[in-house]
């Protein structure tokens, strides 16, 4: 079958598991010869978009800047695996309206943990500072996650492994025709 380029965004809370599912996912599809490459917050907030901190205003600008990029990875034939917070609906929206303008195909995957869950994880202990009072509008404890209601796959991670989170995401491209 043959490979079209793509873009699959994924939105949930911080510390979700969207950066872990979809790197995993961009290995599993470069060992079969499919062109993939991840973007998230840490390859792209520390280059492209340095300038931008986490206000809506800058959190819509970043989106609209990585959702442009991913456009042009899709349009050359690559997956591109976008793993951002993307809180607020309209900017989840215009990265979809970005994509269709360009008739590529885009897919939105709500990593669907709960803020309990990721709290308990808490990573990189940036809620443990949010709640403390040292980082401000952190999504999920003192900014909003409009939780998606159109997206093309819910993943609930909880009691999921990264590899079954994965190949839920991989049915999907399959179901599409993507791979
Ligand atoms: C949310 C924040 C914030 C605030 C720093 N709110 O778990 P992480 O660390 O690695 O992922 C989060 C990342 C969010 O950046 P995004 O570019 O994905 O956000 S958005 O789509 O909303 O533009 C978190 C860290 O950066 N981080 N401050 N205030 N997450």
């Amino acid at each position: 079958r043959s490979f079209r380029g793509c873009t699959v965004w994924f939105t949930g809370l911080s510390g979700a598991g969207k950066t872990s599912i979809s790197f995993e996912l961009e290995a599993w599809l470069v060992s079969r010869g499919i062109s993939a490459y991840g973007l998230d917050g840490d390859n792209i907030r520390t280059g492209l978009n340095k300038d931008l901190g986490f206000s809506k205003e800058d959190r819509e600008e970043n989106i609209r800047r990585v959702a442009e990029v991913a456009k042009l990875f899709a349009d050359s034939g690559t997956v591109a695996l976008c793993s951002f917070v993307s809180p607020f609906a309209e900017d989840r929206e215009m990265a979809r309206k970005i994509h269709e303008a360009a008739e590529l195909p885009f897919f939105e995957v709500f990593i669907d943990t709960p803020l309990k869950v990721c709290e308990e994880r808490d990573v990189k202990g940036l809620y443990k500072k949010a709640r403390a009072g040292s980082i401000r509008g952190f999504t999920g404890v003192d900014q909003i996650y409009e939780v998606p209601n159109n997206s093309d796959l819910i993943v609930k991670t909880t009691d999921c492994t990264i590899q079954q989170s994965m190949f839920q995401v991989v049915k999907l491209l399959e179901e599409n025709e993507i791979i």
